[in-house]
């Protein structure tokens, strides 16, 4: 069933980057040299719109921006001049752009003073003349039943979806005005030319006040619902479900980081992938991830840093589940650390550090997605997930190859797993050429990073044959 929200608008291209805290400037030069010519669909970029300027310990956060001020574009990313240049730059060598919209909240309490554009702010008031949002816009004291007036019960919706969010200041959706004002500011940015939202704190929204605000959001100039994407968390383990926002959009696949984290570490996992028995939302509502902002820096699940990092991006982009985000973002010691702006160049910066930036490891051939044929082409055929469990599990077993074999081209010798599964060489290629599976194995572009465990790995990825 067609579902207009699920179209990122990117000629069928399946992956985006999150150039997470990158200047506007230096995204749109990342597209030309790189992003359009390697096939990547879009750029999740952050919140471009005003936002609180916080120092601490002579740094700015990055979260900083996670405290919308006002609807103005002029964030510590750049202006709105830069932020059409990006949009326009990009889009013509193919590359979309995807905004990371904060609408659950303000700025924090006892933060006041003024935003990233220079309008004043209060939020102790709630005050907000910038956008204008006045008392009358946020929830009241009375909506909240927690007791401390912040989020603090994830087995109530009214307390997730009406107390401030770590004091946050809290929106109250449901008014005409409310979903007006923010779907001004989406058409605001679909008019300069974005293709679509994610959808910050979606869980703290009712689903309702969401969807009275896409219901305001206009088509794009080029035809069809912009792309949306709702950040919701769900571990079953809340009165809070992924599924209430199926009507809207993706959804971030949570459950995803750590069954990929599972499974590179323990291989035989990787069948569970995605786990029904974990309520996990089908492949055309899950939007997935091996890590992300929050979870690089919150642990339980693979980030940068770990050999296996490359494991489990290469498995995340060959497997056939879910819409794929590749998470970019800079080295940091401590986790608020803000990014490096030094020089006004966030992205040669970012170059000079090692462990730096996954998807500079990645070849745009990878960017293609398994597609598994729908009837039987061979011994393989996708009906049940079985035949596709088994051979994913195989192709797992691939991730483990070290040494890039210097004779075979395909790398199909020199395989320790064969031993392992006792599977005997040979029969290994042919089931996998049955299966329409190509493997390659690429050394990263540039300097290899360098890690004890595995000194040089070579980045190895799966690729199907398919659409080749
Ligand atoms: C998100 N998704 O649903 C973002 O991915 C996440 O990065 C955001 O938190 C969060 N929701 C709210 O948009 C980040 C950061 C927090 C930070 C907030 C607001 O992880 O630590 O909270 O942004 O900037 C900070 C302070 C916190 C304080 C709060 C309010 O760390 O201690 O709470 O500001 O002043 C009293
Ligand atoms: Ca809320």
């Amino acid at each position: 069933q067609y579902d207009p929200y699920h179209d990122p608008h990117c000629g069928g291209r399946q992956v985006i980057v999150h150039l997470f805290e990158w200047k506007w400037a230096d995204i749109a030069a990342e597209c030309e040299r790189y992003l359009g010519p390697k096939g990547f669909c879009g750029v999740q970029v952050s919140p471009p719109n005003e936002h609180t300027v916080i120092t601490q310990g002579g740094d700015r956060p990055w979260w900083e921006r996670y405290q919308p001020v006002s609807y103005k574009l002029v964030s510590r990313s750049g202006d709105e001049g830069q932020f059409k240049d990006m949009v326009d730059r990009c889009k013509k060598v193919g590359v979309r752009i995807y905004v990371d919209a904060v609408l659950n909240h303000m700025a924090g309490l006892g933060r006041s003073g003024t935003g990233s554009a220079g309008s004043s702010f209060n939020s102790d008031q709630h005050s907000f003349p910038g956008v204008p949002f006045g008392p009358n816009d946020f929830h009241k004291r009375s909506d909240c039943p927690s007791a401390s007036g912040n989020v603090d019960n994830y087995q109530d919706p009214k307390n997730v979806r009406n107390c401030n969010l770590v004091g946050l200041v809290d929106i109250n959706g449901g008014t005409d005005y409310v979903r007006g004002k923010q779907a001004e500011f989406l058409n605001h940015l679909i008019d300069i030319g974005v293709a679509g939202f994610r959808c910050d704190a979606s869980k703290h929204i009712w689903p309702g006040d969401m969807g009275g605000i896409q219901s305001k959001v206009k088509d794009l100039p080029e035809g069809g619902r912009p792309f949306f994407y709702h950040e919701v968390s769900d571990f079953n383990n809340e009165a809070v479900h992924d599924s209430e926002y199926f009507g809207e959009g993706y959804v971030t696949e949570f459950r995803y980081s750590v069954k990929v984290k599972n499974g590179v570490d323990n291989l035989d996992q990787l069948h569970y992938v995605y786990d029904q028995g974990w309520n996990m939302s089908p492949s055309n509502q899950a939007f997935v991830y091996v890590d992300n902002h929050d979870t690089q820096r919150n642990g339980g699940v693979i980030t940068i840093g770990y050999a296996r990092y490359k494991r489990a991006q290469a498995f995340t982009l060959a497997y056939n589940y879910g819409f794929t985000r590749v998470m970019s973002s800079y080295y940091f010691d401590n986790k608020d650390q803000g990014p490096p702006h030094n020089g006004g160049s966030l992205h040669q910066r970012c170059h000079d550090k090692p462990r730096w930036l996954l998807w500079k490891w990645l070849d745009g051939s990878q960017l293609r997605r398994v597609t598994w044929p729908n009837s039987a082409t061979s011994s393989c055929n996708r009906r049940g997930l079985r035949c596709q469990l088994e051979h994913e599990a195989k192709r797992c077993l691939v991730l483990q190859q070290r040494q890039p074999p210097a004779s075979s081209p395909m790398g199909l010798n020199n395989f320790n797993e064969h031993r392992q599964t006792g599977m005997p060489s040979g029969s290994y290629c042919d089931l996998i050429s049955d299966c329409k599976v190509k493997v390659e194995t690429w050394m990263a572009a540039g300097t290899p990073r360098s890690s004890p465990a595995d000194g040089n790995d070579p980045f190895v990825a799966i690729i199907s044959q398919h659409g080749y």
